[in-house]
């Protein structure tokens, strides 16, 4: 027992011993770690914003800035954080999505529908800075490259607005062969106010600056020389003879409108050219280069796609009245002027041939010419517009034979183009499909026997396709 209790005792003694010194190092231990933990301790998250602010707010001090170090990382850490956070949100909505679309199909058309919403943004947005671009009377668009160097030109068009629907397949076909790369204007001319629905729809699809203008009274009215009773009873004897709108009024309104006013309109002022379009026409062919373009650079003045022959008891005194008007102003006749294409007898009668004015791309600057201006007074002074019934093709067609030099007149033989029952189709195959032209050469007006077409060759020292005489 003595032995235990001894041995006992010395445990306990060394025991105690342990437990001092323990104590002893734990004071001492305890109190370094304490103070140091002051210091160094984590700021609770009010502190941390504290200390945030006082850093956002100031960093003039070296002591902010090494407080701003933890900081930084401490956000970089949230903004990751929150990342991820996103990232996972945005894969649970995915797979959300994947798992609905599975259950039905709306979910699907939903998301197509905001493809297309986002899409049709980007298109309108890309549209407003078209025409925003076109709109500082510079004929600069979107497309830097190509409308750096467009000219000053617009598409012109008259029309009622009954017409509309005709007129929208027209404008559809010239803008997706040529003018979506382009974006030139368009001007539009009415005899009536144009309605809410024309003005909407056409500016919708047309890709450059849409304008609208009333014609004015005075560019579509009688003038005070024209007798009126004459001018009906001309009308009516027209119409027994059946000659095509040989009864209507607001047609030779229209061709006069053509023939002398239309170019004299304000809303034309800052064009030099302009290419006519009407309601029902075609355009078969790719047009791959700027053709207004190719006017100006090339010092063209007038071009055409289709000349025919006019119809005589349309015009009977057209060419005596051409003719006394050269008499009395020789110095418009140009040097080199085309007369062989509308003469076969040197100018003494006119052998009906002209250019078919429904398309044109010509220079206002020819109808505002002196020359020009002239003539049309001088036939308007005539009454032959409404005591006949005289077209603007005809009249076009005879100034720029005879005020230009035949080589400002240009015949654009790749444009495909219909109006009415009358055709160009370029007749080289490589061409055609080169160009992806969908008409059928079958069609072609140019070398049938009621065109003008192997006239203008000829006259023009022209060589014909080398297809052309399969195709007369
Ligand atoms: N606003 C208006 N446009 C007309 C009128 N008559 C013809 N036009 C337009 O003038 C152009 C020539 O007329 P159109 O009927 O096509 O004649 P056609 O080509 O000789 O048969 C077309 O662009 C027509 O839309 C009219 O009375 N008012
Ligand atoms: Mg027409």
């Amino acid at each position: 027992m003595k032995s235990l209790f001894n041995h006992r005792q010395s445990y306990l003694k060394y025991v105690a011993l342990l437990l001092t010194v323990l104590v002893i190092y734990t004071l001492i231990s305890g109190s370094d770690h304490s103070g140091s933990n002051m210091e160094n301790q984590e700021p609770s998250s009010s502190n941390k914003q504290q200390i945030s602010i006082i850093h956002l707010d100031s960093s003039s001090s070296d002591k902010e800035k090494e407080i701003n170090v933890p900081q930084g990382i401490q956000q970089e850490a949230e903004t990751k954080a929150n990342k991820e956070e996103n990232l996972l949100t945005n894969e649970d909505q995915i797979a959300k999505l994947k798992e609905q679309q599975e259950k039905g199909n709306f979910i699907i058309q939903d998301q197509k529908q905001l493809v297309l919403n986002e899409n049709k943004d980007q298109v309108a947005q890309e549209n407003t800075r078209n025409r925003e671009g076109n709109g500082n009377g510079e004929g600069d668009g979107s497309r830097e490259g190509s409308n750096k160097s467009k000219v000053k030109a617009t598409f012109v068009t008259l029309a009622r607005n009954e017409e509309l629907y005709k007129l929208i397949e027209s404008i559809r076909e010239v803008e997706d062969r040529f003018n979506r790369k382009y974006n030139y204007d368009w001007v539009f001319f009415n005899d009536k106010e144009f309605s809410q629905e024309f003005k909407d729809l056409t500016t919708s699809i047309v890709s450059g600056k849409t304008k609208y203008g009333l014609v004015p009274k005075e560019h579509w009215s009688y003038p005070d020389w024209i007798d009126l009773q004459k001018a009906e009873d001309s009308r009516k004897t027209m119409k027994l003879n059946k000659i095509i709108y040989g009864d209507s009024e607001s047609y030779r309104h229209m061709c006069r409108f053509e023939s002398g006013f239309f170019w004299r309109n304000e809303l034309l002022d800052e064009y030099d050219w302009y290419w006519r379009v009407e309601p029902e026409i075609k355009i078969y062919c790719d047009l791959d280069y700027d053709l207004f373009k190719y006017m100006e650079d090339n010092d063209k003045v007038y071009g055409f796609t289709i000349s025919i022959y006019e119809f005589e008891k349309t015009i009977p005194t057209l060419w005596q009245h051409t003719k006394d008007f050269i008499k009395k102003n020789p110095q418009y006749l140009a040097e080199n002027n085309f007369m062989d294409f509308i003469s076969d007898d040197g100018g003494e009668t006119y052998n009906l041939c002209h250019f078919w004015s429904n398309f044109e791309i010509a220079s206002l600057k020819f109808w505002r010419s002196e020359a020009y201006t002239k003539y049309f007074e001088y036939l308007d002074k005539t009454g032959g517009f409404f005591y006949e019934r005289w077209g603007d093709a005809p009249i076009h067609s005879i100034a720029a034979a005879l005020f230009l030099p035949k080589d400002k007149i240009h015949y654009f033989e790749d444009v495909g183009y219909r109006h009415g029952v009358y055709a160009q189709c370029p007749l080289n195959n490589e061409f055609r499909y080169k160009h992806k032209c969908h008409c059928n050469p079958n069609d072609d007006f140019t070398f049938r026997g009621y065109s003008c077409g192997k006239k203008y060759f000829e006259k023009m020292g022209l060589v014909k396709p080398v297809e052309w005489e399969k195709y007369q």
